[in-house]
């Protein structure tokens, strides 16, 4: 097979010439072919069989020990102007870049076979999808791609009728740490990847192509590609808002979004669109509609049973790609925080020594369908996408931020977005649990300066069409008393937030005003059947004007890194924080 469209060809025939394959396969996405690869994969090792009378059609794959993360210090974005780039991203020369990683694709694929998958991220026909073509030589990137995108024919018939697509070219290489680096080269569509085969790095539709470039992208078209869940919440009496959150990697964005009602709020109903990223458009009407670019997950699989995210549970019983995870005696898959079952060997197939580090690895992930989720909902697939009636932010803060609060209105709210922190986690390689600044869940995830990105969410705001904007709110799952432990419950009992939320965007409620905005009165928070003394709760809901204070000045700061491109507007905004801070503390 090949294709009509002489640019595809002649870019695959140069790819080809550098990279020196054995064989070259243009995938079509059917289940012929996608058997046929894991077949090969299960005699090259390159996949282990699960037990399959408990877990049918389920394989492991165990990725190189040094191979099992984002690499953020070797990301980079290659623009022209350094300064387009901006200070939140590793920066390259282009041309250099170019030079770089050219001369370690250079034969890197020999004696081995280069996949060609065409791919489409959002519905075949909407007109908010963009299509891209990633080049790999690794099996498991196609069955994976296969999960997490709309890959094959149906993508390369919409590329040649369109003629425009993002080019994604990558390689394990020879996996050694030194010699792999995750390129960028939005002003020309393209990726370049070498050296990794984890799924951030190597899934190209993913982070490099839905946020990275689209977000360059949705700049130049006027959209927003965003780090954003993508749900919707069906109340007792029928109404559904859709919401999208933007949480950075595993702060419980999969879980949120497939969210389990608590037995305390019977007939409320979740679905899920998307579980990790959202591309947003205002329409005709100004009205806010989202699509979810994917069509799976790579879901963090540590924490997940029944309990936490049940939905999730039932659908990784079969027909999944299990990445890091440990082994029970009988070939079931093991992870931390599953119920049942003894690890005998661990991520790296070694004899499993409880005390030496845990089982599976915390970054270990599960590929699935996102058509095996049983609450998917079936507007997913509509080409016009939902429409947004809020939008979140949240991190994971020990203290701080209280539970919920609302923004003032849509400029406020790009504030609380842009000013987002988090403490990290185990999706990227570095240290853990140190709190950074990450401005909407997108600090490894914008493929252009930070100053540029918060202008373009503030301009969608005052477009003469963005009439029905979402409301913005900020929620903090993660607050901790001075002993360490969780103060909210979480998980299922987070639907009573988002209760408050949806009353709030009906005009149900009112909402107490205080310098950082809109705090719910505790009467409108209900929880009722919650082990929680009525001081937690009000701890929950107040905030500390001298750490508020701080926060301030840590923001300001933070904006300061960004020079003189910072939009005025969002400096004004956090000016009035700080007098609103002020004048509560004269008061
Ligand atoms: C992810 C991430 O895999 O954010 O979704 O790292
Ligand atoms: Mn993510």
């Amino acid at each position: 097979m090949t294709t009509s469209n002489a640019s595809l060809k002649r870019w695959v025939d140069d790819v080809a010439r550098l990279t020196q394959p054995a064989s070259i396969h243009w995938c079509n996405g059917s289940d012929a072919e996608n058997t046929a690869l894991i077949e090969a994969m299960l005699k090259s090792g390159d996949l282990i069989k699960l037990n399959q009378d408990t877990h049918p059609n389920c394989y492991l794959h165990r990725s190189h020990p040094s191979d099992v993360a984002r690499v953020e210090h070797l990301t980079f974005v290659c623009t022209r102007n350094k300064e387009d780039a901006g200070p939140n991203n590793h920066w390259m020369d282009p041309t250099e870049a170019h030079r770089k990683i050219d001369g370690l694709f250079a034969g890197a694929m020999r004696g081995r076979t280069m996949y060609v998958i065409p791919y489409c991220m959002g519905p075949i026909d909407s007109p908010f999808a963009r299509c891209g073509v990633e080049i790999t030589d690794s099996p498991y990137v196609v069955v994976n791609m296969r999960l997490m995108t709309r890959m094959g024919d149906a993508a390369l018939t919409r590329i040649e009728r369109e003629d425009k697509y993002v080019k994604g070219l990558h390689s394990i290489g020879d996996l050694d740490p030194d010699r792999r680096f995750i390129m960028h080269f939005p002003e020309e569509l393209t990726i370049k990847s070498v050296g990794s085969g984890y799924g951030g790095n190597a899934l190209l539709g993913k982070k490099c192509h839905a946020l990275r470039i689209a977000s360059w992208q949705a700049r130049e078209e006027g959209w927003l590609a965003e780090h954003m869940l993508l749900m919707g919440l069906q109340s007792p009496e029928g109404r559904t808002h859709y919401v999208a959150a933007a949480f950075p990697s595993a702060c419980g964005k999969t879980n949120l979004a497939m969210l389990v009602p608590p037995a305390s709020m019977p007939g409320w109903k979740i679905w899920t669109l998307g579980d990790d990223i959202s591309w947003l458009h205002v329409d005709e009407q100004g009205q806010l509609r989202a699509i979810n670019p994917e069509s799976g997950y790579f879901g963090v699989v540590p924490g997940t049973n029944r309990k936490t995210n049940c939905n999730a549970y039932d659908m990784i019983q079969r027909d999944t790609i299990f990445t890091n995870v440990a082994l029970t005696a009988d070939n079931q898959p093991w992870w931390e925080g599953l119920e049942n079952g003894t690890p005998v060997l661990d991520w790296q197939g070694k004899p499993y020594t409880p005390g030496n580090g845990p089982a599976a690895h915390p970054n270990s992930r599960f590929t699935v369908s996102a058509k095996q989720n049983p609450i998917y909902s079936t507007l997913a697939d509509a080409p016009e996408g939902v429409p947004i009636s809020a939008i979140l932010f949240g991190g994971r803060r020990r203290e701080v931020a209280p539970l919920v609060y609302e923004a003032r209105d849509w400029a406020h709210g790009v504030l609380v977005g842009a000013g987002m922190a988090s403490e990290t986690t185990a999706a990227a390689v570095g240290q853990m649990g140190v709190v950074r600044r990450d401005s909407m869940a997108m600090k490894p995830f914008a493929g252009y300066n930070f100053a540029d990105y918060w202008s373009h969410w503030l301009k969608l705001g005052s477009g003469a069409n963005a009439s029905k904007l979402p409301k913005i709110f900020h929620v903090n799952w993660f607050r901790q008393d001075r002993n360490g432990r969780f103060m909210w419950p979480g998980f299922g009992e987070n639907l009573r937030v988002l209760r408050w939320i949806t009353d709030r965007c009906e005009g149900k409620v009112p909402a107490i005003e205080t310098p950082i905005g809109l705090l719910p009165r505790k009467q409108d928070l209900d929880i009722s059947g919650l082990d929680m003394d009525p001081s937690t709760l009000e701890t929950l809901l107040s905030i500390d004007a001298g750490a508020w204070r701080q926060e301030v000045d840590a923001i300001s700061k933070y904006l300061d890194e960004y020079g003189s491109r910072v939009p005025s507007q969002l400096r004004e905004e956090l000016k009035g924080v700080a007098k609103r801070l002020e004048a509560a503390n004269a008061a």
